[in-house]
């Protein structure tokens, strides 16, 4: 299945797909027309609300808008800029990971809660202790913990922490440096904080070596898990190099293998998707900047089918 938009009916990117309760629900960033002019530190991503999508037939049809889940009014703790977001379900609730800049204009990431996918949700207080940058994906493995994915380089602040912890200066690697590396973390059972300190993710190259900075497929943003047949497929955005690669490991933490790329660069400077099983296929749900004529900051939703080989390859 050739890609396809799924809601020309408003600009949405970043989308997280899930199934709860056999029915398909994305979970988008709800991009506008700001102020600010194109930057490389994205200030022209200024999104300042969620929408939940649901979808009947990712074969065919167009995405329902089952309403605003969460506005940056409702945020306690909100400066600006409310980018890509996550939803776990857990023992019946569900739990809205969400990024936003505080009044410091640092990127922390957030919890709002809901006892429906369709929300509304109700932010908690205060972000979460200990987390920075952005990108959230929620894992939930077949053992019911819950896993937290993320960070983003550029102006997603991840070049800014070193063990967890802001640094005077920014490290962008270059060359045969080790790649920026995404991070992992389990959530307490709660799903409200860090269980632990988090851990980054080790992607290492078809050699088999932790990946380098010159690498064409490094990671950039954007992390994705999902779970097939016992493997554990993590999924990025390399950034820069404008493509969703994936590789494959044996449990949450990693490392990872990598495998292929399984998105090439789309119209727009960003990419970004998620990876999601339902009524037995798999889709690849991501958006592109062709509908709004390339302007990188009003992106369109899209989805197309993904196969897997014998051996759990995927093919795109
Ligand atoms: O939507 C704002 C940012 O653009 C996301 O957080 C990044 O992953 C990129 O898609």
């Amino acid at each position: 299945m050739e890609p396809r938009y799924i809601y020309p009916n408003d600009f949405m990117a970043d989308p997280s797909a899930h199934v709860f309760n056999g029915k398909l629900y994305l979970y988008p960033s709800h991009d506008r027309e700001g102020s600010v002019s194109e930057n490389d530190n994205g200030d022209h991503f200024d999104m300042k609300d969620y929408h939940c999508l649901s979808l009947e037939d990712p074969d065919n049809g167009i995405c329902v808008d089952e309403g605003m889940i969460l506005s940056i009014e409702d945020i306690p703790w909100a400066g600006r800029q409310l980018w890509d977001s996550d939803v776990v379900e857990k023992n019946g609730r569900y739990y809205l990971m969400f990024c936003l800049k505080d009044r410091n204009d640092i990127f922390r990431m957030g919890i709002a809660t809901s006892d429906s996918p369709t929300g509304p949700f109700k932010a908690e207080a205060d972000p979460i202790r200990g987390s920075y940058s952005i990108d959230p994906c929620l894992f939930k493995d077949d053992d019911g913990e819950v896993y937290c994915y993320f960070g983003g380089i550029w102006g997603g602040q991840l070049q800014w922490y070193k063990d967890n912890k802001l640094i005077e200066f920014p490290i962008l690697p270059k060359g045969t440096e080790l790649a920026p590396q995404p991070r992992v973390v389990k959530m307490t059972g709660d799903v409200l904080q860090f269980d632990e300190a988090p851990r980054p993710v080790v992607i290492l190259d078809s050699n088999h070596i932790p990946m380098q900075a010159e690498n064409l497929h490094h990671f950039f943003e954007a992390s994705w898990m999902h779970k097939r047949g016992g493997k554990y497929y993590f999924s990025y955005s390399t950034g820069d190099t404008h493509m969703i690669c994936y590789a494959v490991g044996d449990n949450p933490y990693g490392p990872f293998v990598y495998q292929g790329v399984l998105l090439e660069p789309v119209v727009g400077w960003t990419t970004h998707h998620s990876i999601c099983e339902y009524n037995g296929k798999w889709y690849l749900f991501h958006h592109d900047s062709a509908p709004s004529g390339g302007k990188t900051w009003l992106r369109s939703l899209k989805v197309k089918s993904l196969d897997y080989d014998d051996e759990g390859r995927i093919i795109p």
